[in-house]
């Protein structure tokens, strides 16, 4: 299995709006496997093919505390939504960041699995705020997008002064191997 790199706010391939999954077959099954290994190792509770620049509508989450619920969802379409709550969110994407985000309270969503069978899972508390987050990154959009636009600005700066530095550090380390 491969770990997969994950693009950060504010890469513009973050932007990137998904498209349907026709065919699930075993590359398809690959990457999911992939994502789970990708996400489990950060360590995420959450991981959209978007942020491992893949723009297929395919999510990946595993909520427990064991890490042993992963949860595939392909082709997610929320059908129903109800209530509001206010939750402190964070993502792979935008790393070292927090921010509470208001969203549906519970939701039912209808899904693809792994196999290609078509299931429909209603949930409230941190899975649904947990799928609500991976699947505005199949439309584009991110948690800092609720935040106010001087905390994304600040975000988006202190994140660009730390992937300078570690492109520094690379640079060194590769200069003086
Ligand atoms: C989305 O996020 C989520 O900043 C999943 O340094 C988060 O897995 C939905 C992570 C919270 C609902 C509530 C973030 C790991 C992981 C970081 C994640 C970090 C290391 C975020
Ligand atoms: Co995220």
């Amino acid at each position: 299995m491969t770990k997969l790199d994950i693009l950060h706010f504010p890469d513009k391939r973050l932007r990137t709006k998904a498209v349907d999954i026709d065919v699930i077959d075993d590359a398809i099954r690959l990457l999911i496997d992939n994502m789970f290994e990708t996400m489990y190792d950060a360590p995420g509770i959450g991981l959209a093919a978007t942020q491992v620049n893949f723009h297929k509508r395919l999510i990946v989450i595993d909520i427990s505390e064991e890490k042993n619920e992963p949860l595939c969802l392909i082709n997610p379409v929320i059908t129903h939504q109800e209530g509001i709550e206010v939750m402190e969110e964070g993502c792979l994407s935008v790393p070292g960041f927090y921010g509470d985000v208001e969203r549906a309270e519970s939701i039912t969503v209808k899904a693809l699995d792994r196999q290609g069978e078509p299931f429909e899972l209603t949930t409230d508390d941190l899975l649904a705020v947990c799928i609500q987050h991976e699947i505005d990154h199949l439309n584009g959009k991110l948690f800092v997008d609720y935040l106010s636009p001087m905390k994304r600005n600040r975000i988006r700066k202190k994140i660009g002064r730390m992937e300078k530095e570690t492109a520094e550090q690379n640079t060194h380390r590769s200069s003086t191997l």
